[in-house]
């Protein structure tokens, strides 16, 4: 007798190529309108699911997974960043989470390094010029922005990400700064010229650009609080590909409009999808609506991640990108 599929719930709209497989292996519940599931359908697909596969947009608290059916015992997250999902709760009912390290590293990095030459540059503000049909013509004096060759970039956070944006930034010719929790291996820091700073604090005081690739967690909610971005010097630029929580958002914009900071860009917002609306109003900021990761390439490489996770649990293995809470 042929073994019963599990029934995976699916909270969102996935590559086709993905979605098909995952029909061919399990018993697969598509979301095909794509639209944000509300809690009343996550606590329902909580119930029925033997294998949950959500993203960023779905809160998985301790609300909802008080409600998951006993048949509930993986969380396949489709995403690296893991901070929608209350982890302890998970833990204490037995249910394994998964996410999908290291395929996002390049394309995030890749984005990171676009903001960090676009917000100098004035790439936005000249494109957003060229639009409006009012450009008079080249002149020597007219929007200048500032080098990126020999400027400091100072990363907090010195994970996968961290380090491919490094790589980039050296290649620009900036000097590479980082803080993180542990030092890196001293290889890395040969190969990419790297000082580490065990104080954040210090750090931040001497960089020109500033680029955060933490995890959100407890601990670096608002790590880039207000107190921070004040050591900051004026003629310093912030940028965040990894999660709006990090930086107190209200703070960076008001030291932003009183020029107290050169520039911002920003992937990631503190309550996506809203955006202080004082931001929108600023031309030393540049905005993307959370495409770190969005290329088609990468979001079937996370998708095939989410599938082994799936198809080794099942399997009775250990899945090979579990998360545990002691990671964060
Ligand atoms: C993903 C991300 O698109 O993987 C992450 O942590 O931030 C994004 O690049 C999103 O999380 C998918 O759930």
């Amino acid at each position: 007798m042929a073994h019963k599929k599990p029934v995976i719930v699916v909270t969102r709209k996935l590559p086709d190529v993905i979605e098909t497989r995952m029909m061919e292996l399990f018993d697969t519940r598509l979301n095909l309108d794509d639209h944000p599931m509300s809690k009343a359908e996550l606590i329902e697909a909580v119930k029925v699911a033997d294998v949950l596969v959500p993203t960023i947009t779905d809160r998985i608290d301790a609300a909802v997974l008080s409600q998951a059916g006993p048949n509930l015992k993986l969380i396949a997250n489709f995403g690296t960043g893991v901070d929608h999902i209350d982890l302890a709760s998970a833990r204490q009912r037995g249910i394994t989470v998964t996410n999908t390290p290291g395929v996002l590293t390049e394309d995030t990095a890749d984005m990171t390094m676009a903001l960090i030459l676009a917000v100098p540059r004035r790439l936005a503000e000249g494109e957003r010029l060229m639009r409006s049909g009012e450009w008079k013509g080249w002149s020597p004096t007219f929007m200048m922005g500032h080098r990126i060759w020999g400027k400091r970039l100072g990363i907090i956070g010195m994970g996968r990400i961290g380090q491919a944006v490094a790589r980039r930034a050296k290649a620009f010719g900036m000097s590479i700064h980082y803080h993180n929790r542990k030092r890196v291996h001293p290889d890395i820091e040969a190969e990419l010229e790297a000082t580490f700073w065990e104080s954040l604090d210090q750090m931040l005081a001497r960089m020109d650009v500033v680029t955060i690739h933490s995890p959100h967690t407890p601990a670096t909610f608002h790590l880039l609080s207000a107190r921070r971005l004040q050591m900051l010097q004026p003629h310093a630029y912030v940028i965040n590909t990894s999660r709006g929580e990090i930086v107190d958002e209200n703070a960076l914009t008001r030291m932003l409009s009183r020029g107290e900071l050169a520039g911002a860009g920003l992937d990631v917002f503190e309550h996506e999808p809203a955006v202080n609306p004082k931001l929108l109003g600023l031309d030393n900021v540049v905005l993307l609506p959370h495409l770190g990761s969005a290329t088609l390439e990468g979001r079937v490489d996370m998708g095939e991640k989410v599938i082994i996770n799936i198809k080794t649990f099942t399997d009775g293995h250990n899945p090979p990108d579990r998360v545990l809470a002691s990671m964060l």
